[in-house]
């Protein structure tokens, strides 16, 4: 420092130093100055929006001192510090909650949000409508985004020293529109307006090169030294956005890589006369960067994907590099220093291009690098299905990146090495376990083995999930390594964001009734326990209740408010409607048409009762009012998946508009769900489904969102619902359905006897055939019954459609004839969810996968 500012010149900066606003009028004076300089507006011409801007950059004033602070700690104490590599962070909206979670000097947390809320009401503004001027930052598919983003709040409020590193995309995942009760896609351009969010750093750019060759003039040997001579160059240019702690002033960065075209001239082309060329492959730089891929647990393999991949791993690891080299430690100490995080297979290349960067630029010997580089990386795995597991064809991912191909088989070499020496002639071990999949037409890179074979941890995401990746496709892995490579670290959300946030109504009831003001629970999730003891105090319960009517009416208003203006929903009877909702991606594993057949038995039910002449009031009390929300975008290119979107928006169309029913039915589809909608919708729900195919959802974690908002599940026994049987109590939930480790033979009898199925689901099928809820194409959902009645029934619709519709009608039962017994098991799910805190996730990957510690402000 001494060298950049004399001594003399800092005195007078510490003179000048900036300072956090603090109270109203210090906000208020920023945030003018913030619409006069800033947006170069005034007091004339600033609406919501302008607000929006200039509240943002206000605070944004605020986390960026602590910002400094925190990275010169981080950098000063030079502690290990985790990298959290994702190609997705879903992070939704970033105001609201940096007003919750961010420190100001005289007032403690919480308050904050509060005082500004005072404070732009005062000029004239309401914060709700300032709020909604945000657009999502939605830069992921589902929850393996979200858990990123919740990772990172954690990581903040643990006082981790972590940042995350990812992609800017000019495009996050698109918007869903709803035509004619199909899924149209709109490109999502979230940047039209300023981001306040996001701090350009133009001055940290990246070059990356890609395709090109290999030049191994001197030697011959792969694992010598090489240089790999790229042909096409872009840079990675850093934009950083603040991540706030809660209750700490620590705050991180989240790092994402934007592409941008070098500055160097092809000058090959531009001689021979090929202007026009020569900038167009500049412009292609943009592209690497522009668009999101819209799949969720599903891997396309296409190439550009691929350079994303790279792009972005190599642009971090020189960044990390970077810092690490700055310390001039040796480079044996790298590893405890730093630890890599892989969210999924999707940043494995990162493994490659770590050992490159330490054999062939740094001459390290092959094997000392690959200990420093196995010591680094831990790697999490979010799924088993095979569609999702990436492999690439080796043809181009050596024309991508021929050098890191290399590098892979030479890894590949020496693992499997170690492997036969472990276990001699055991031919059909070796292929199964090796890196390069021998398949055709094509052989191909398997990336889940590179990234077991180059960590030192490999975790699942919830019990049961942990426990079949060391069963079925790592089970080889298991052998080798030894069972304690492997472990699990449950799922977690972060409660500021999915409790306070989401529902500041229940939060502040909460709060008042622990006699917590300062929302210390949000922290210690374990205070929640105490609630238990008022599970049966009919005072409390109807407060409870209350926040929750609160919620469906809010829900109500945003599905009007989506619906044209017009109410599907009667006001006067959201009070007894229960609401049950599923919203995810659409997904058949998910089995978001296991909901909607059951939604049809049971509109099936109520017409064959009145038909038969049975009286509205009884049928009534059979079947009590109740509405099926959905929501959920499909892969653009998944036919099933969009089928099943038509499917329920046709029997939206015939259920709500049969005058018969007199509304104890309804069916809604919220079209575009995204993060700032779950903190509306989950709020909301009496009941939420999570019904996956037994062994197929790794984890889930809206399952948890549900829980810590007071609504009740059915669910399989799949995924995280097993652990949060176990904290909650299983009378605190419905669950059904068949067992995960039944799946495979049930699916094995479909291959070879015809599907037999329950005459509950036949007559549904049946209906759907009939064309009762496509008149003008009965055909229209013949796949979709195809895929249950003739092709195997992969999913296990029919078997688990009778026990659905049984435990369905114990949960019609019990909230409709116990309202008392319902609110307790709401209450108690509650008190018991502090396990599913993503700040207990944090902790247990820093005590058990990174070795790290919180470095906490002075
Ligand atoms: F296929 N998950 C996701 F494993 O949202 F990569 N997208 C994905 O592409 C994958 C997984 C992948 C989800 C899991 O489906 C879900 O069960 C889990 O809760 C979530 O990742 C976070 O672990």
């Amino acid at each position: 420092i001494d060298s950049i500012i004399p001594a003399e010149s800092r005195k007078l900066w510490d003179a000048h130093k900036v300072k956090k606003f603090n109270e109203p009028s210090e906000f208020q004076d920023r945030f003018i100055s913030h619409v006069e300089w800033t947006l170069a507006r005034s007091l004339y011409n600033c609406d919501d929006l302008a607000a929006y801007e200039a509240t943002s950059n206000s605070v944004r004033d605020n986390l960026v001192i602590d910002w400094n602070l925190t990275q010169q700690r981080q950098t000063a104490r030079d502690k290990k510090r985790v990298y959290y590599l994702s190609l997705e962070f879903l992070m939704g909206r970033a105001l609201d909650n940096a007003l919750i979670n961010m420190q100001t000097d005289t007032s403690s947390s919480g308050e904050s949000r509060e005082m500004v809320k005072g404070a732009i009401g005062d000029l004239g503004f309401k914060l709700e409508d300032v709020l909604k001027q945000e657009p999502d930052a939605a830069l992921g598919n589902g929850g393996l985004g979200r858990l990123a983003a919740c990772f990172v709040d954690s990581m903040a409020t643990g006082d981790y020293p972590a940042w995350g590193y990812g992609l800017r995309y000019q495009y996050g995942i698109f918007a869903q529109k709803i035509i004619n009760g199909f899924q149209v896609e709109t490109p999502d351009y979230w940047l039209n307006f300023p981001n306040p969010w996001e701090i350009e750093r133009s001055e940290i750019h990246v070059p990356i090169n890609f395709y090109g060759y290999v030049d191994r003039s001197s030697n011959t040997s792969t694992l010598t030294p090489a240089e790999w001579l790229g042909g096409e160059r872009v840079l990675a240019v850093a934009y950083d956005m603040p991540i706030p702690g809660f209750k700490t002033s620590t705050v991180n960065n989240l790092r994402l890589w934007s592409a941008r075209p070098t500055t160097e001239f092809d000058f090959a082309k531009f001689n021979s006369g090929d202007y026009r060329n020569s900038v167009e492959q500049q412009q292609r730089a943009e592209s690497i960067t522009a668009v999101l891929y819209p799949n969720d647990n599903f891997e396309q393999g296409k190439e550009l994907r691929l350079k994303q991949q790279y792009f972005w791993c190599a642009a971090s690891l020189h960044d990390i590099v970077r810092r690490f080299k700055k310390t001039r430690r040796p480079w044996s100490e790298f590893p405890d220093q730093i630890a890599i995080q892989l969210n999924d297979t999707h940043p494995t290349l990162a493994i490659v291009e770590l050992q490159r960067i330490l054999v062939d630029l740094e001459k390290l010997d092959w094997h000392e690098a690959w200990g420093i580089v196995t010591a680094t990386f831990a790697y999490t795995n979010h799924t088993v299905m095979q569609e999702a597991l990436e492999k690439w064809p080796v043809g181009l991912f050596g024309h991508l990146l021929p050098r890191h191909l290399e590098i892979v088989f030479d890894i590949n070499w020496f693992f499997l090495k170690e492997v036969e020496e472990k276990f001699p002639h055991d031919v059909d071990l070796l292929s199964r376990v090796s890196i390069i999949e021998e398949s055709s037409p094509e052989r191909q890179v398997r990336m889940a083995y590179l990234a077991v074979v180059g960590s030192h941890k490999v975790n699942g995401v919830a019990e049961l999930h942990s426990d079949l990746i060391k069963t079925t496709i790592f089970k080889d892995f298991v052998k080798i390594y030894g069972v304690h490579k492997f472990t699990n670290v449950t799922n977690g959300i972060t409660p500021r964001r999915w409790l306070k946030q989401a529902n500041p109504k229940l939060a502040s009831l909460i709060s008042k009734t622990l006699n917590d003001p300062e929302d210390k629970f949000l922290l210690d999730m374990s205070k929640l326990t105490a609630l238990r003891d008022l599970a049966e105090d009919e005072d409390f319960q109807e407060k409870w209740n209350d926040v929750k009517q609160f919620n469906k009416l809010r829900l109500a208003d945003l599905i009007k408010e989506l619906n044209g203006g017009v109410d599907i929903l009667e006001r006067d009877h959201i009070r007894n409607t229960l609401f049950d909702i599923q919203v995810k991606r659409i997904h058949e594993y998910k089995r978001q048409q296991l909901n909607i057949l059951g939604v049809i038995h049971r509109y099936l039910s109520i017409k064959e009762a009145l038909a038969s002449g049975v009286k509205f009031e009884e049928v009534a009390k059979k079947f009590p009012r109740k509405v099926s929300i959905f929501g959920g975008k499909s892969a653009p290119g998944y036919y099933m998946a969009k089928l099943i979107i038509k499917l329920i928006n046709s029997v939206a169309e015939v259920v709500n508009n049969d005058e018969e029913l007199c509304d104890i039915l309804k069916v809604v589809f919220i079209p575009d769900y995204n993060v700032s909608k779950a903190e509306i919708i989950i709020p909301a729900s009496d009941l939420s489904e999570h019904i996956s195919t037994a062994g197929t959802e790794a984890s889930g974690t809206s399952n948890m969102k549900f829980v810590m908002n007071g609504g009740l599940i059915i669910g399989t026994v799949d995924g995280a619902n097993v652990e949060i049987t176990r904290e909650i109590g299983e009378e605190n939930i419905f669950l059904f359905g068949n067992l995960s480790e039944n799946v495979e033979e049930l699916r094995y009898a479909h291959q070879y006897q015809p599907q037999k199925l329950p005459q509950s689901l036949e007559k549904v099928l049946n209906a759907v055939e009939s064309g009762a809820f496509s008149p003008d194409s009965p055909s229209e959902f013949q796949p979709l019954i195809d895929s249950i009645k003739h092709h195997g029934d992969y999913y296990l619709v029919s078997d688990d459609f009778d026990s659905y519709v049984a435990t369905h009608e114990l949960v019609d039962e019990l909230y409709h004839k116990d309202k008392k017994s319902w609110l307790k098991k709401s209450i108690l799910s509650v008190a018991n969810v502090g396990f599913f805190s993503s700040d207990r996730c944090i902790e247990e990957y820093a005590g058990t996968i990174w070795n790290t510690e919180p470095l906490k402000p002075e």
